[in-house]
């Protein structure tokens, strides 16, 4: 997770990834877009990859399509996270195909190259790939209304039920232990221990209450690891912005983001779509009076996730779901507070203290969600029997 090259970046002062001033024409001519090239522009959203909108032209008819370069300092193994999202995307096209062709061509598609293969790696080592646009369609950082939170946690649930059937082997491990939540924790206090940049001082309150509240890191992975729980195929990566809506009728088309997609636990999913759809405050707001879960929201979100879902979770799955959400936000406590005790090496920062705010944003929500937690639990048990 932070290797000791990692490290030695950090305090290089250059952060992972570091920017180097890609050729992105050339790159584009590697894939089989059609029409001639007239834009390329950056879309400065989302945490980890570089992703740019491509515009086309061919006799006045316009397409778009995503550029993305993979942050491969993330993720180790490009072409296997590739191999992952064609088996995932073509698997989610044909059952569309089959379910409501309408919607087939809204979906994540792959573009090739001219190779015939699903990326291009380039001279300096960085690997590139594009995809359909999804017109019409809106990503939303945080949600402010029951139709949008419905659509995106049926989203969310629609997207577990559509790969409960994926043929073939499992896929492959795109981040290790990427919801090991003790294994976050171990990490956060060995990069406390050193302490390399001394940001320590600046976050002791932060650094009390995860030591305060360790103990419930285990919890879930102690009930997968006894059989308790079971692995499914899951996104990993549920932030309400990864999934797409209609800009018209506030339907949801699909899911994207999809890097993160393989071996994982449902609720840590339920969790991380409540973690940042049932608070109206941005992940890195400063105002924490602004940041708090909201229930009426909340029990939207669980009805829109249980009707994709209830058939297939289990008892116990549904009886951890509230603690989910508490514990995936928790873990993202430990994620960004490590990240800036580490000196920002992980996510992207865009100011000072950018990784400190988010801590604190993260435990003020872990905060509101302890104290709610028994009434979550009733919301939840009163929406799964109406849906049963
Ligand atoms: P990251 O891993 O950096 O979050 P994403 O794949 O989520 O990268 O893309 C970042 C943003 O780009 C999304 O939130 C969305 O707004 C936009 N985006 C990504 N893929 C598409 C697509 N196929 N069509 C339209 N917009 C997209
Ligand atoms: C990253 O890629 P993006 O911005 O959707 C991160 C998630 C975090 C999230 C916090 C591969 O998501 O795990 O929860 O930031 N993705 C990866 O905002 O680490
Ligand atoms: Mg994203």
């Amino acid at each position: 997770m932070y290797s000791p090259a990692d490290r030695a970046r950090s305090l290089s002062g250059k952060p992972l990834g570091t920017i180097v001033k890609h050729d992105h024409k050339s790159i584009v001519k590697h894939f089989c877009i059609c029409g001639e090239l007239t834009e390329i522009r950056p879309l400065l959203r989302g945490h980890i990859n570089d992703t740019y909108v491509l515009t086309t032209k061919k006799n006045k008819h316009i397409v778009r399509y995503i550029l993305q370069r993979i942050n491969h300092t993330v993720f180790k193994d490009p072409p296997s996270v590739m191999k992952n999202i064609i088996r995932v995307t073509e698997h989610i096209q044909s059952r569309m195909q089959r379910i409501d062709p309408d919607q087939a061509s809204r979906q994540l598609t792959v573009i090739g190259t001219v190779d015939n293969t699903c990326f291009h790696k380039d001279a300096d080592g960085s690997f590139w790939r594009v995809y359909n646009f999804i017109e019409d369609a809106v990503a939303y950082d945080t949600v402010d209304s029951a139709d949008l939170a419905y659509e995106a946690a049926r989203m969310f649930g629609w997207f577990q039920k559509m790969l409960v059937d994926l043929p073939g082997p499992a896929l492959h491990e795109s981040i290790c232990d990427f919801h090991n939540t003790p294994k976050r924790f171990k990490t956060f206090q060995s990069v406390l221990k050193e302490d390399t940049c001394n940001r320590a001082k600046n976050a002791k309150p932060e650094i009390k209450y995860l030591f305060d509240n360790a103990p419930i890191c285990d919890v879930l992975l102690n009930l997968a690891g006894k059989g308790k729980i079971p692995v499914r195929i899951t996104h990993n990566d549920t932030k309400v912005n990864n999934v797409m809506l209609d800009k018209n009728t506030n339907k949801g088309v699909c899911v994207i983001d999809l890097d993160t997609v393989m071996p994982g636990l449902s609720i840590y999913d339920f969790g991380d779509m409540i973690r940042t759809g049932t608070t109206f405050a941005a992940e890195d707001e400063r105002d924490l009076s602004k940041v708090a879960m909201n229930l009426p929201m909340f029990e939207v979100f669980v009805r829109g996730f249980a009707e994709q879902s209830s058939h297939f979770l289990t008892s116990t799955e549904k009886e951890h779901l509230a603690f989910a959400a508490k514990l995936i936000t928790f873990e993202q406590l430990i994620r960004f507070l490590t990240d800036y005790l580490a000196g920002d090496i992980y996510y992207k920062v865009h100011r000072e203290d950018h990784n400190l705010d988010r801590s604190r944003t993260q435990m003020k929500l872990v905060r509101s969600i302890v104290a709610q937690e028994e009434a979550m639990n009733e919301v939840i048990e009163r929406i799964f029997q109406q849906v049963d």
